[in-house]
């Protein structure tokens, strides 16, 4: 999860060179300089984008190794000298030993048969004096050979341009090296030599481009002494690797080198073309230093005069350069949706990502033959009567191919296409191409979101564009919706889902029915194509998307231009992401539950909590069991004497007075209210059936449930508020006592399983009694269980679950009930006896219970 800012040297360690020759090779006698010529390779037959160079081309490029591996790429300019770029040797402002370096030369393919290649010590290196950053120019060095290169028609000297020399915007230049394919994709073996042709960019034309936005969202200053090659699309371009190495033009029959590859922001991207150190500036500076009795490079006048160029259109106004990804002039009105029209379906939603390719579900063409023509001339016959329409745009464009991703028919996460439209479109604000996400890229928790439509659904009504949607940290994307037990992923690595939440609203009419969607977020104000997700029934929203990111290297190849932008946003807020290593608790065979992590970016710490409001302008404490059924006590819902079955309404997601970021608040009514059957006694818990279900999410979500005991080593709480007004959740931690502790302290006036619970120290009267709280117990690491609810009026008494499971389970069948661990109730108690002093104490239960803690096993909270 790095940002790639400058990123000067490149390192592509290949194998040691085993047949090389060593200094001990012959050297040349002095006579064989004597016509030293340069910047001509032998008239044989004769990178990012590049391709393998012909043996003998580029007779000057050398590879520089360190530690037996090859690091920066070098130009010989003369039997004992090379030119290379100074940040190849420099290490934190100090300059590495000239031993540790040696020089290959004449070598093709690092792999090769290294005939003809021979190696050399490098015995000084010199580096300007105000070289201090790639960044901020000087970037060249000199390496003085131990003993003289052996020239031959595949080490041949560079020729070096005086400073007069002009090289005109526009021209064709060309780079050579080793470097990567593409940013962080190492040459495939056997390391042939690429060689790539860029043309030269006037200064005008370079800073402007560096001025543009994005990608990385830096800015960069061109200074003198710089020069920059390539083109405003990007896609040709040096890369790690090839740094110190040539970019040589063409003058007269003979190859200057024009530049030393220096830096630039990542390889091969729109808008940051290659920054090279201009050489012509250095005549002087070479001069001086390239000293002996050898020749020394050759500076051979220009031959041909420098046009003034071929002035870049629009070069003054930078209108050359590429458009920005992602932008929306308003959220929903999206300027890269596309429609693509089969003859004969509904038509199929994507995005535009590049000026020639469109991004959409594979399964939006499930009858189309998967092997189709590579050339764009000649369509396949089925393709020639689809069309795509583009916002803005008058005309509908025709398809030229179809690129269907490999796993696309087997697996929902990567049902993708590709399809490239006949002619390029220019992108103007509209249409536009959205952002992708490189695999890195980390969308932060509580990323603003978007669902747009994506695949062949079906409006009911209204645009269906304008559903809002916040990202979910990724303990609770994964825990929720995940398997039990899976650790989860760490921030940074590639998620397996995207969860968003949504704001609860159930307009019909925003609806994108049966069908897929796709999840857009937002960045410092750019769009990106995060996510998709291939089926969802009906009017739900998806609660977990398929992450983009993973198909951006398949995306990048097939395209060669969709629009990878950097991560934009990096701030992680207060509570930041945890990175130790997480495990998903438990789920039951209905899914998630007790789930709550321990800060939630959602706001809503207590998903399972909800306020029962009953006519009269009561409000209980109730407890969502599964998604749409709540718990609460008798006593606080049914008021004794009173004959008419209240109107109760059921609030969720809220947290009180501190209402969540996301103001997520749900409300259901309640449609029937249940009670176990029991005889004499009014049963103590009541369910209440909500009119419609509650989606399983960070902010109503049920809570789990156990047939059996309080699980052993489970810390307890009392869950309910403390101030009737603005309900602020709040626990207080308890030890509950055991059932034997329990009867003697209230003389056995309880019915069967009532919990006592013991507060710990200044939390007695936190909560509310009149709402009748709840008793939590979790244990470390587990989803929080439901063990009971408030007696009336008693702020230590609770009526437990686990005699009601049976009621429970039979009413709701989606209930939460975790298997029975297997371990008992409760500890054994050694004796059935009370404790003596016990019996006189029962009138006051408090003075018993400081007395009890001294002496007794307890459930600690
Ligand atoms: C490098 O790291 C490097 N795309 C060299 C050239 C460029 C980027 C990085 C230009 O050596």
């Amino acid at each position: 999860m790095s940002q790639h800012l400058f990123v000067p040297v490149v390192m592509m360690v290949v194998s040691p060179i085993p047949g090389a020759f060593q200094d001990s090779a012959v050297s040349p006698t002095q006579g064989e300089f004597e016509d030293l010529d340069c910047g001509r390779p032998e008239p044989s037959s004769r990178i990012v984008g590049g391709s393998d160079a012909q043996p003998g081309t580029w007779p000057w490029q050398v590879s520089l190794h360190q530690g037996g591996g090859h690091i920066c790429g070098g130009s010989l300019i003369a039997p004992s000298w090379v030119l290379s770029a100074a940040h190849c040797f420099v290490t934190n402002g100090t300059l590495e030993p000239a031993d540790e370096w040696s020089v290959l030369l004449g070598v093709h393919s690092q792999d090769g048969p290294l005939d003809g290649a021979h190696l050399r010590s490098v015995a000084a290196i010199l580096v300007p004096h105000n070289y201090s950053r790639v960044e901020l120019g000087a970037d060249l060095a000199l390496l003085r050979l131990a003993s003289p290169a052996r020239l031959s028609p595949w080490v041949r000297p560079v020729c070096l341009p005086r400073a007069s020399h002009r090289f005109a915007h526009g021209t064709a230049c060309w780079a050579t090296g080793w470097g990567d394919v593409q940013e962080a994709d190492p040459l495939p073996f056997p390391w042939v030599l690429q060689e790539v042709e860029l043309r030269l960019l006037g200064e005008a034309a370079c800073q402007c481009l560096y001025s543009r936005p994005g990608p990385f969202n830096l800015t960069f200053q061109l200074l003198p002494g710089m020069l920059c090659a390539g083109y405003p699309e990007g896609r040709k371009d040096t890369c790690q690797g090839d740094s110190g190495g040539p970019l040589v033009c063409e003058d007269g029959g003979r190859w200057f080198l024009a530049g030393i590859t220096s830096f630039g922001f990542g390889c091969g991207r729109r808008n940051r073309p290659g920054v090279f150190t201009a050489v012509a500036p250095y005549e002087s500076w070479i001069r001086e230093h390239v000293t002996g009795s050898e020749p020394g490079p050759s500076f051979p006048s220009q031959l041909q005069k420098p046009q003034s160029g071929p002035w870049e259109p629009g070069e003054e106004n930078c209108t050359f350069a590429q458009p920005e990804c992602g932008k929306a002039s308003r959220p929903g009105s999206w300027p890269w949706e596309a429609q693509v029209m089969v003859p004969g379906s509904r038509p199929c939603y994507g995005a535009l990502v590049s000026d020639s390719w469109v991004l959409a579900p594979a399964s939006c063409f499930l009858d189309v033959p998967i092997q189709q023509p590579r050339t764009s001339d000649s369509p396949p016959g089925d393709l020639e009567a689809w069309r795509v329409l583009l916002p803005s745009r008058q005309v509908e464009e025709r398809v030229a191919r179809l690129v269907r991703h490999e796993n696309a028919s087997r697996d929902s996460a990567s049902d993708l296409a590709l399809l490239q439209l006949r002619t390029r479109v220019n992108l103007t604000a509209a249409p536009s191409a959205v952002c992708l996400p490189h695999p890195e890229h980390f969308f932060l928790p509580g990323s603003r979101c978007r669902l747009a439509r994506w695949g062949r659904g079906e409006s009911a009504a209204g645009s269906g564009a304008q559903l809002e949607a916040q990202l979910l940290n990724s303990w609770w994307c994964h825990c929720l919706y995940g398997r039990q037990g899976e650790s989860v992923p760490p921030p940074g690595d590639p998620p397996h889902w995207l969860c968003p939440a949504y704001q609860e609203e159930e307009e019909a009419g925003r609806c994108w029915k049966d069908s897929s969607w796709s999840l857009l977020c937002r960045e410092e104000g750019t769009w990106f194509l995060a996510g998709y997700r291939t089926f969802s029934s009906g009017c739900l929203r998806p609660r977990a998307f398929s992450p983009l990111q993973t198909h951006a290297p398949w995306i990048s190849h097939v395209t060669q231009g969709a629009y990878l932008e950097d991560q934009l946003t990096w701030d992680w807020g207060p509570e930041g992401e945890e990175t130790e290593e997480q495990i998903c608790p438990p789920h039951t065979e209905h899914g998630a539950c007790g789930l709550r992590p321990k800060a939630s970016p959602a706001g809503v710490l207590w998903p399972w909590l909800t306020e029962v409001h009953v006519t009269g302008n009561r409000v209980c404490t109730g407890i969502l069991v599964a998604p749409g059924w709540v718990l609460a006590a008798t006593h606080c819902i049914l008021r004794l004497g009173s004959t008419t079955v209240p109107y109760i309404e059921v609030y969720l997601g809220q947290a009180g007075a501190s209402s969540p970021p996301q103001g997520h608040q749900v409300s259901r009514s309640v449609i029937s209210i249940r009670l176990p059957r029991h005889l004499g006694l009014r049963p103590p818990l009541a369910l209440l059936e909500l009119n419609s279900q509650v989606e399983p999410s960070p902010s109503a979500l049920p809570i789990c449930l156990h047939p059996g005991g309080i699980p052993p080593g489970a810390s307890c709480w009392v869950l309910g508020w403390k101030d009737p007004q603005d309900r602020v959740p709040v626990a207080a931690a308890v030890s509950i006592l055991t059932p034997r502790l329990c009867h003697c302290l209230y003389q056995g006036i309880l019915p069967p399983g009532t919990f006592c619970v013991l507060y710990t120290e200044g939390q007695e009267d936190r909560c509310e009694v009149t709402s009748a709280p709840s008793l939590l117990c979790q244990t470390e690491g587990g989803p929080w269980v439901l063990m009971g609810m408030a007696v009336r009026g008693s702020q230590e008494l609770f009526a437990a679950i686990g005699p009601e499971a049976t009621w429970i389970s039979q009413t709701v069948e989606e209930a939460h009930f975790l298997h029975p661990s297997g371990s008992p109730y409760w500890p054994s108690e050694d004796s059935d006896l009370c404790p003596q002093d016990l019996a006189g104490a029962a009138s006051s239960p408090k003075v018993a219970a400081v007395f009890l803690l001294l002496l007794a096993p307890l459930i600690q909270g």
